[in-house]
Order: structure tokens, then sequence, then C-alpha cells
């Protein structure tokens, strides 16, 4: 069985533990990792082509990370949900800062990621939302600006309250994890 090191990355309360929690459901147990700062959970997951995957779904604790511990958090890793909130802008203006620090920890330029727009449920009752379009831009300009130009940024948006594209969001994540393990381990 593949077992695959993922990432939820994106500024603190934008839903990282939420989404993960959310695609565990119940009774699930989080490994915490006090010399990184960051904990993970284990899920097996079956693809439609029967492909069976193990994820380490690793998550940071707290608001952010210690600049000196951060290498063992991205060490290992073949993926990543890079999270924004849609109620917060400035959560949206901050994701290619958290792409820049995944360079500079995988210098490979296929390092998949996926991007996600989160807390859509929040869409009607709070103004001055990021749009869908507004997303769509970012990933083009993410797509130009950190990829060449035949890969292509997945972009999803999610509510971990309703559950709306969680369980999407990772199987897209694994699906695109496979293929960069592929790429860059049997080689
Ligand atoms: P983080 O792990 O990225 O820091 P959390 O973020 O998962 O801790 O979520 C931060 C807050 O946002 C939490 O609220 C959580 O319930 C809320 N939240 C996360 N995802 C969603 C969502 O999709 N919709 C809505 N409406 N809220 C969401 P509290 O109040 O518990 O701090
Ligand atoms: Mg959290």
């Amino acid at each position: 069985m593949l077992v695959m090191k993922v990432l939820i990355l994106g500024d603190g309360a934008v839903g990282k533990t939420s989404l993960r929690h959310r695609y565990m459901g119940r009774g699930f147990k989080a490994t915490y990792l006090m010399t990184v700062g960051a904990d993970f959970v284990v899920k097996e997951l079956t693809h439609q082509d029967g492909t069976a995957v193990t994820l380490q779904i690793w998550d940071i604790a707290g608001q952010g990370m210690f600049e000196s511990l951060r290498s063992t958090f991205y060490q290992g890793a073949v993926g990543a949900l890079m999270v924004y909130d849609v109620t917060r802008p400035n959560t949206l203006e901050n994701v290619p800062k958290w792409i820049g620090e995944i360079r500079k920890h995988h210098q490979i330029e296929n390092f998949p990621i996926i991007l996600i727009g989160n807390k859509i449920d929040l869409r009607e009752s709070i103004s001055g939302c990021i749009s869908t379009f507004q997303g769509e831009k970012l990933t083009k300009t993410l797509e130009s600006e950190f990829y060449h130009e035949k890969w292509r940024i997945p972009f999803i948006e999610t509510s971990a309250k309703t559950g709306e594209k969680v369980e999407d969001a990772f199987v897209n994540l694994s699906r695109a994890s496979i293929e960069f393990y592929k790429q860059t381990k049997e080689i």
C-alpha cells in the first residue's frame, strides 16, 4: 500500500483542522509531534480505479509555525491542500507566500497543490466575500507564476461546516499526490 504524506497549509483560522476533521469523521485520533509543532492523522482511501492509498494528513498546530522546525513538516510531503477563507481576503493574498514556503523545501516544479476556498456557507451572510471568479483568477496567476505551462492547479470551494466538496478536495489531493509520487520516487 502506498503511504503518502500530505499537508494542509494556510493562515490561522481558515479551517484547516475543521476540513480534516470533517473528512475523517468521528473517532479518529491525531498524533501530535511537539518538536514539529504539527500533528497528523492516517486515512485509507480507495480510488475509483481501485488504487488504494494511505494518506498521512499533516496539520499545523496553532496559528503559525516555528521557522527552525518547518523543514521537518515539509520533508517527504508529496502534496498539499492550500486553504484560504472566502470571508477574509487577506488569507487569499497570503497564498503566494505559502507556496513560496513550499518551494523553499521542494525545488521540484510540479509539487501538487490543490487550492481550496473554504467557508462558502458564509457567503450569503457576510458581504465582501471572495468570489469563485476571484479564486479562479488567483489559480491562473499562481499557475503562471509558479508552474510551467502544462501544470494545472485544481481549485475547489468547500465548506467544512456543511461538508460540501470536502471529500472532493481530499480525493483530488490524493490523486495529484499519487502522480507526483510516481514521478519522483519510482523513477
Ligand atoms: P485552522 O485550523 O485553519 O486554524 P479551524 O482553522 O479549523 O480551527 O477553524 C477556525 C474557525 O472557523 C472555527 O470556528 C471553525 O469552526 C470555523 N470554520 C472552519 N471551517 C468553516 C466553514 O466551512 N464554515 C464555517 N461557517 N465555519 C468554519 P470557532 O468559532 O470554533 O473558532
Ligand atoms: Mg488548526
